[in-house]
């Protein structure tokens, strides 16, 4: 046998092996099926490979793009630079960061809220603001499904600057912004259902469960009224007129096992009409839930706010078409995506068709279709959990085939390792998509890595879309769970470079030194307030403004330290040894931490972001007298 051919079988077995362990992976027994063509696939594989696409970013070299990645059930958002895949930043979100203090600092705590008290957080769909369709730099937002909270980046600094919990509900999943005028709002998918009210009453029959679609004000961050819906509520994508969004739902059946989510046929995407829901809100035609004044109006079967658009089965992603032309429901259990035209929509509203006439094609594409993504060219980009592929279709030619023509609707598929769950093709939620770069986020690495015990990585794949052919470029072996990203161009995202001194972010600390009579940009005081102790300093290169502080045993003690260092990247820390306290203080920064000095004896603080040669040197005392 030759060494080539030794070599396509060992990959064949291979990727049978890998192929059977992802059916079990997705829901038992029953989904096994279609093996395609393997070997025309090895041969499209290798291919890839010897063709670099001569995209290098030497050292030194910034990137054209922003990525940022949820990083899943460990609660953060990561920042990439695509093409590269160099990780830049981490910004905590709803974990707790030892590095930059986040869920330590007072300024955090404020910022977590009454949900500081959670250390634990699943962050799933990071999504930019847009103005008219086009990413505009402001804010990113997130769901955290774990705790039901929704939470929102700013962009200048790269910090958590709100997090809501949104009440009523459980689980939020799906999240899209409004896209058009401008991110007025957060949509929301609350994914699983509850009794409502949800006090102990009537927890065994199911039937009476619901759940709500929500709708977030991006400014306030206050939730601006809830939608009562059928069945459960997935992932959700909003359309380019600003009227619609529409989302999955994969439990038509309102089942609470597994086995009973499977039974129908099909399940629906349920269509919102924003405007209408305004209309209603406005004209105090809803109800409130318990102790919530959010407004709730009642989107079941029926009602004028929604369509319920019936598609095969437990479907999963809900894409927007970057043409603004198609809402793409992924059939996760079937095969297929589903192909809903916007446009068909008012005369759904209007009863002048049925829901399901929306449908206007239902391409099949390999087994287990999730997410699509779309490089403003016309074609789709689906991932195949079962089969561990891509497919690259197009859509004009599905909607052609759907229609009795003969034609074939998918360009190629390409092997991704493995098991991909979301992918995400640069600036693809906006109007500007320009096919350029697809990552996938493959949710097992399996054999692509040195094994690291037990736990294994995750593998986001960067792919080459500019051409005909999509090629793999690059394995990123990522830490859990790499849920979903999205891709900006770098000149749409404009950091600062400093704080700012007026930054709202510390303003409720500039205004306690204010009431206790501190300059924060000159003074360096303790001030007395019962057994409360209020230490501010100065930090400067490679010095805080007090060597030493006294307390007594069991004062609270809050340090305030304001970093008047003028130079990029000079950011200086604060931790004080055996009490928990550490936090970063950036240029031009206020930070604060608080702690209970509870031992007498001597403790040292120092600086812990590396600042300067002297930075070991950079410490001090606090001197804690016995009670
Ligand atoms: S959902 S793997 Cu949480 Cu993003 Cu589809
Ligand atoms: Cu300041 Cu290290
Ligand atoms: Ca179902």
């Amino acid at each position: 046998m030759s060494e080539d051919k030794k070599k396509e079988l060992q990959s064949l077995s291979r990727r049978h092996f890998l192929r059977n362990t992802g059916v079990a992976g997705v829901a038992g027994a029953g989904l096994a099926g279609g093996f395609g063509s393997a070997a025309l696939l090895q041969s499209q594989r290798a291919k890839a490979a010897s063709e670099g696409n001569g995209v290098e970013i030497a050292p030194g070299e910034l990137d054209e793009y922003y990525g940022f990645w949820s990083g899943g059930h460990s609660g953060e958002v990561r920042i990439l630079g695509v093409p590269s895949m160099r990780e830049l930043m981490r910004i905590p979100v709803f974990n707790i960061d030892s590095a930059t203090g986040w869920g330590i600092s007072n300024e955090s705590k404020r910022i977590l809220g009454d949900s500081a008290r959670f250390l634990a957080g699943d962050a799933h769909h990071p999504h930019i603001s847009m103005t008219d369709g086009r990413y505009d730099g402001k804010y990113l937002f997130i769901n955290d499904k774990a705790n039901t909270r929704v939470a929102r980046i700013r962009l200048d600094v790269m910090k958590t600057d709100k997090i809501t919990t949104i009440p009523n509900v459980q689980a939020i999943h799906g999240l899209r912004l409004q896209k058009v005028p401008h991110t007025k709002y957060v949509f929301a998918n609350a994914e699983l259902p509850i009794p409502q009210v949800n006090d102990g009453r009537d927890m065994e029959t199911p039937e009476n469960y619901y759940t709500m679609f929500n709708a977030i004000d991006a400014e306030t961050m206050e939730v601006a009224w809830q939608v009562i819906v059928d069945g459960n509520l997935d992932n959700t994508d909003a359309d380019y007129t600003g009227r619609f969004v529409a989302s999955t739902c994969y439990n038509s059946e309102k089942g609470v096992t597994l086995a009973e989510t499977m039974r129908n046929e099909r399940d629906w995407a349920v269509v919102f009409d924003v405007e209408a829901i305004e209309k209603a809100v406005e004209a105090g035609d809803y109800k409130t839930i318990g102790d919530s004044k959010v407004p709730v109006v009642d989107g079941r079967d029926g009602s004028k706010l929604t369509r319920y658009i019936p598609v095969p089965k437990n479907p999963h992603g809900l894409n927007t078409s970057p043409d603004g032309k198609y809402f793409i429901a992924n059939g996760k259990l079937s095969p297929t995506c589903s192909v809903i035209a916007i446009d068909k929509l008012p005369d759904v509203f209007a009863d002048k068709i049925e829901p399901r006439d929306a449908v206007i094609a239902e391409p099949e594409l390999g087994l287990g279709p999730l997410h699509t993504t779309f490089d403003g060219r016309g074609n789709a980009y689906t991932t195949l959990f079962i089969d561990s592929q891509v497919a690259k279709w197009n859509i004009e030619d599905a909607i052609r085939s759907y229609n009795g023509e003969e034609v074939n609707y998918l360009r190629q598929k390409l092997d991704v390792h493995y098991q991909p769950g979301h992918n995400h093709a640069s600036l693809t939620e906006s109007r500007d998509a320009d096919g350029k770069w697809l990552v996938v986020l493959s949710k097992f690495s399996k054999d692509r890595f040195l094994p690291v015990g037990p736990l294994r990585p995750e593998n986001d794949q960067l792919i080459d879309i500019s051409g005909e052919e999509m090629k793999l470029i690059h394995d990123g072996p990522t830490y859990a769970e790499p849920h979903d990203c999205i891709l900006v161009r770098a000149d749409q995202i404009n950091p600062s470079k400093l704080w700012k001194r007026d930054d709202p972010f510390f303003a409720e600390t500039v205004a306690m030194a204010k009431k206790d009579g501190v300059t924060l940009e000159s003074d360096n005081k303790v001030i007395r307030d019962g057994n409360k102790v209020r230490v501010y300093m100065t930090s400067v290169a490679p010095q805080f403004g007090l060597e030493k502080f006294t307390v007594k045993q069991g004062d609270e003690v809050t340090v305030v330290v304001t970093n008047l260092d003028q130079v990029e990247d000079l950011t200086h820390g604060f931790c004080m040894v055996n009490h928990g306290a550490q936090m970063e203080i950036g240029p031009q920064q206020t930070a604060s931490v608080t702690f209970t000095a509870d031992k007498p004896g001597v403790y040292w603080y120092y600086c812990n972001w590396f600042c300067h040669a002297m930075h070991m040197e950079m410490s001090g005392r606090m001197l804690v007298e016995p009670a």
